[in-house]
């Protein structure tokens, strides 16, 4: 078992792909444990991204994480960092598998609808610029004992 952070970007939000998205992650199994839609302002923005500060498109990609609402989600189960980083597919939506979500939804490499941290350690990092500890819920669904 892990978790991941997962986030609905604000073109997911704004081509109404939040729902899909949600319902992707619910039906592979994965079980989402805390959840809210906020707008990032800049500095928290800095921090989630603060790996990718120097490059190239780094001010482009602050603008548009911050240009409208987010959903943000820890994500738990089995492998669940790796589960949901083949769920959502390549960067590049362009070159993302088709029934990915990138690869269903998305041609841009900056607008591609979803975020999933990529190691525990970016996990580690990450969900503490969103959540705090006590927002996450401890709970078992119904059909855990079938996943
Ligand atoms: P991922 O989101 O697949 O983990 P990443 O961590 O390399 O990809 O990059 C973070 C985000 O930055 C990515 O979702 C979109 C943007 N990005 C990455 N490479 C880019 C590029 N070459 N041009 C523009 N935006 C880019
Ligand atoms: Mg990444």
């Amino acid at each position: 078992m892990n978790r991941t952070l997962v986030i609905i970007k604000p073109d997911a939000v704004q081509r109404a792909f939040a729902g899909r998205i949600i319902t992707r992650i619910e039906e592979k199994g994965l079980k989402i444990v805390a959840m809210k839609m906020v707008q990032l302002d800049r500095k928290t923005a800095e921090r989630l991204y603060e790996v990718h500060k120097g490059k190239s498109f780094y001010e482009s990609l602050i603008d548009y994480i911050t240009s409208g609402p987010i959903v943000a989600m820890v994500v738990e189960g089995r492998d669940a960092i790796n589960v949901v980083r083949k769920l959502m597919g390549k960067t590049n939506g362009a070159e993302a598998e088709p029934g990915t979500i990138r690869g269903d939804f998305s041609t841009g490499v900056e607008k591609n609808l979803v975020h999933g941290s990529d190691s525990e350690e970016s996990f580690n990092r990450e969900f503490p610029v969103l959540f705090n500890k006590e927002e996450i819920i401890s709970y078992r669904r119904i059909d855990e004992e079938w996943i």
